[in-house]
């Protein structure tokens, strides 16, 4: 059984194929005509509506082409923050783009309260049969940016499980250990058939 995931975001695509891949799968981004297609988002607080949209959006567009034993995967996440009243939530690309990390750091000066968590829901539609899961990561706002790794918010994110360290400072294997995205994706397995049938 094939996955395509459907995602703008390359780095949420390697991830998924750390997760499942260690497991036998093969996740593949969707093009059409050689581009990523276009969504139109939803103006939503539910990252659920906002997910169950993409597959209705992207079931339109392959109608034709949606070959059997095809499952189409919809992973979508967002970054809150407790004190701020869970505050970027659904608009966390948004706010990423428009402030970038140095504006959120900002946003919490002399806040005690520095717990977040990243939030991410996955549906997965096999032949019109629709599943869903969801994943939570805890964790605290670092107090300043630090490593390479990761993509979005992972520099200021200390998970719970993570020794101290930022997202950004663990390997894409690590993070995957623990990350809302395993923990999403990997409620989905129930629903998926073994990778080599
Ligand atoms: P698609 O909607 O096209 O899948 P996206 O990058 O917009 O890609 P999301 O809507 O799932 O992805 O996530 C919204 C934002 O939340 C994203 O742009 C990041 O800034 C942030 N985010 C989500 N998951 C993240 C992660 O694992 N690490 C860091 N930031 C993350």
């Amino acid at each position: 059984m094939n996955i395509i995931f459907v995602t703008g975001n390359e780095n949420k695509i390697n991830e998924a194929n750390v997760i499942l891949g260690e497991i036998g799968y093969n996740v593949e981004g969707l093009f059409i005509d050689g581009k990523r297609p276009n969504f139109v988002e939803p103006q939503s607080d539910s990252l659920m509506e906002v997910a169950l949209s993409k597959i209705s959006q992207t079931k339109s567009m392959i109608k034709n082409s949606n070959p059997e034993e095809t499952a189409i995967l919809v992973e979508d996440s967002g970054f809150f923050i407790n004190s701020i009243g869970n505050f970027p939530g659904v608009f966390s690309s948004f706010v990423y783009d428009k402030i970038g990390l140095t504006g959120v750091l900002k946003l919490l000066i002399n806040t005690k309260d520095r717990s977040a968590e990243y939030r991410s829901v996955s549906i997965l539609d096999i032949n019109g049969r629709i599943f869903h899961s969801t994943g939570v990561c805890k964790g605290e706002i670092a107090e300043e940016e630090s490593g390479n790794n990761g993509f979005g918010y992972d520099p200021i994110f200390i998970p719970l499980e993570g020794n101290g360290r930022t997202f950004s400072q663990m390997t894409i294997k690590e993070k995957s250990t623990i990350s809302h995205r395993r923990k999403s994706l990997r409620g989905l397995l129930k629903y998926l058939k073994h990778p080599s049938k």
